[in-house]
């Protein structure tokens, strides 16, 4: 069973995001950056370097104590980039809309372009939508209807510069793609959709690889995952959210990733929970269940 695991931090860009680098399954040893090492066994005991300011706040001292039983106050999903994925069942109400907001705080760690959510089909691009970043880091969201694909992004201005925690959202208001990174508006472009709304893919969302191609898989940390069926953001900036979403009328899923145990993620709207990979054994697509910084935390500058 994939338990929390301590991470040994290092401090990044301003301070509120953290290093990470190792991993794996349960049981498996997680190497932190600079900031020390941490070992985590099944439910076992979790020890943490000195990584200085630490995820919760000054001092660090949440660290280490998760992997001994104790419960961490804000927890994500870590991605090892070559297998994983959270899976949620097809539902009508995860397509189809006329307006969409797709939005996740995400600390990437590869390179290679990879999905952060994926509900989709490519080549006769009947329907769906993903949410991505290239080899440089670029965002892009292309969006799925009538045959067409319809996106934005890929270009230098949309690129994720710093290795840090950064909250992205990508916003389609029903005429107009808008891509932002840290609340400021990086990318924008006219897309009006034939028949007013995203096509139906009768396929499952993947959170962290792409469903459609089964590739593109995500390295790094993904927390704080929502679909909305309105344009939560508008304009060339926002402030980025200081805590948790909370659902309300226009959420279509909510994934707090907060469990930290178990196969399911669960989605605050009741309806879309995910599995961790491919089914609820443990396997090798599992995310693993890690500490993280609780939102505002996160937000850099
Ligand atoms: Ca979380
Ligand atoms: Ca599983």
């Amino acid at each position: 069973m994939p338990v929390v695991v301590a991470l040994g931090v290092a401090i990044a860009g301003c301070g509120k995001g953290f290093e990470f680098s190792g991993g794996g399954q349960g049981g498996e040893t997680a190497t932190g950056g600079s900031g020390g090492t941490s070992t985590s066994g099944s439910g076992g005991t979790s020890t943490s370097g000195t990584g200085g300011a630490g995820a919760q706040g000054a001092g660090g001292s949440t660290s280490g104590t998760a992997g001994a039983g104790g419960i961490a106050p804000c927890r994500g999903l870590s991605f090892d980039g070559s297998h994983d994925f959270v899976q949620v069942p097809d539902h009508g109400a995860l397509d189809g809309m006329g307006q969409l907001t797709v939005e996740a705080w995400i600390f990437v760690s590869g390179t290679a372009a990879a999905a952060i959510l994926s509900h989709h089909q490519e080549g006769q691009a009947l329907g769906g939508y993903v949410f991505e970043h290239k080899n440089n880091k670029a965002l892009t969201f292309r969006m799925f209807a009538g045959g067409q694909s319809y996106g934005e992004g890929g270009s230098v201005l949309s690129q994720i510069t710093e290795e840090i925690w950064v909250h992205v959202a990508s916003v389609f208001d029903g005429s107009e793609i808008r891509l932002y990174v840290g609340g400021e508006l990086k990318d924008s472009g006219p897309q009006p959709l034939p028949g007013g709304g995203i096509g139906d893919y009768a396929g499952p969302l993947r959170i962290g690889a792409n469903v459609a191609t089964d590739d593109r898989y995500f390295d790094g940390l993904i927390d704080e995952v929502r679909i909305s069926d309105v344009p939560r953001y508008t304009g060339a900036q926002f402030n980025p959210p200081t805590g948790p979403f909370l659902v309300d009328g226009s959420t279509v899923a909510l994934w707090h990733f907060d469990e930290g145990e178990g196969q399911t993620a669960a989605d605050a709207t009741g309806t879309h929970h995910g599995t961790l990979g491919a089914s609820q054994a443990t396997e090798l697509s599992d995310p693993m269940w890690i500490e993280v910084p609780c939102i505002g935390e996160m937000n850099p500058g």
